[in-house]
């Protein structure tokens, strides 16, 4: 078990004390991950201790514009002469250690920097907030413990964490607290118009015409409060998109007011469709994806269902329509 604190000084400590860490965060990273590994990877020097930022997957497109991200490695192994020079592992937002979906990370002293609920306290030292608004937040206090003054690319890195995770400051999560850490992240040199752009205007062509596609399956049911779109092999050949390219487009129908539940298939290999749902409130999407195997949050759940994807709408909208109608 864990030593476990809510505070940063322990875990700056426990970074100070490493000679050269690997840095990771969870498999599909997303900004806050990768955010708050480069500024992390700043504050580490600062503390001289060598950093090396390992994930399993790319980051989203236009995050690499940001500075540091070409530091970021791309490994599911870590073995070898990289695993012999490590001597701390920092896991960034991941609840539990197989969630970076690296191997090896368990072979060295793990500190474990998350403010998910519900983290799994695994590590020698965990620094664990589930009120801070993003981990990035959690890197800058430990910047400002250390008394370290960050630099204009450690201040963007953390703003791309806090302002992605906030949903640019539009979410829940958007608490005083990330307001004052954004401002002074902006102060530092953080700018965010820029940060602006490479989190949302680096789409592709082909997610755009992808998305006139996807709407043209777009159909509203139960008296408009279920949205369901879908697209198929056929869609991403006419739009000349990729599996990477629907990342977004859920999102377009639950911005359709009195739209409680929205439910979103992809196909991309034949004979496998990917559902994602999403709702609001207390309807419990979770509930669906688990009857067909999958899982996820109340608000935000899927599953990976074998068949035909017209036969697959059929009984996932069933599924959903039960859920809307008890609720
Ligand atoms: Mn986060």
């Amino acid at each position: 078990m864990a030593r476990v604190t809510g505070e940063p000084g322990p875990a700056v400590e426990r970074l100070a004390s490493a000679r050269r860490a690997l840095l990771t965060s969870h498999a599909s990273p997303d900004g806050d991950a990768v955010g708050s590994e480069i500024a992390l990877a700043e504050l580490a020097r600062g503390l001289g201790v060598e950093p090396v930022i390992v994930n399993r997957d790319p980051m989203p497109a236009g995050l690499d514009l940001m500075p540091g991200a070409g530091a970021v490695r791309l490994l599911e192994t870590v073995e070898g002469d990289l695993l012999e020079g490590i001597d701390l592992v920092v896991t960034l937002e991941c609840p539990e250690l197989d969630r970076a979906g690296i191997e090896g990370l368990d072979r060295r002293p793990i500190l474990n920097i998350d403010h998910h609920r519900g983290n799994a306290r695994y590590g020698e030292v965990a620094f664990l907030d589930d009120t801070a608004p993003a981990v990035g937040e959690m890197v800058w206090r430990m910047f400002r413990h250390a008394a370290i003054e960050p630099s204009p690319e450690a201040a963007t890195a953390a703003f791309v964490a806090l302002s992605t995770d906030t949903g640019d400051f539009r979410y829940g999560n958007a608490t005083p607290r990330a307001f004052e850490a954004a401002a002074e992240m902006v102060a530092a040199g953080a700018r965010p118009e820029q940060v602006s752009e490479w989190v949302h205007e680096q789409k592709t062509p082909g997610s755009i015409r992808l998305l006139g596609e996807a709407l043209r399956t777009l159909e509203l049911l139960a008296g408009g409060r279920v949205a369901v779109m879908q697209v198929d092999p056929e869609a991403f050949r006419r739009a000349g998109a990729t599996a990477a390219d629907t990342d977004d487009l859920i999102d377009v129908p639950r911005t359709i007011a009195g739209v409680r539940v929205t439910v979103f298939l992809k196909q991309w290999e034949p004979g496998v469709v990917r559902v994602s749902l999403r709702s609001r409130g207390t309807l419990d999407v979770r509930s669906v994806a688990a009857r067909f195997g999958g899982g996820g949050h109340t608000n935000a759940a899927g599953c990976t269902i074998h068949g035909e994807i017209g036969a697959v709408r059929r009984d996932v909208v069933r599924a959903v329509l039960e859920l809307v109608e008890e609720g």
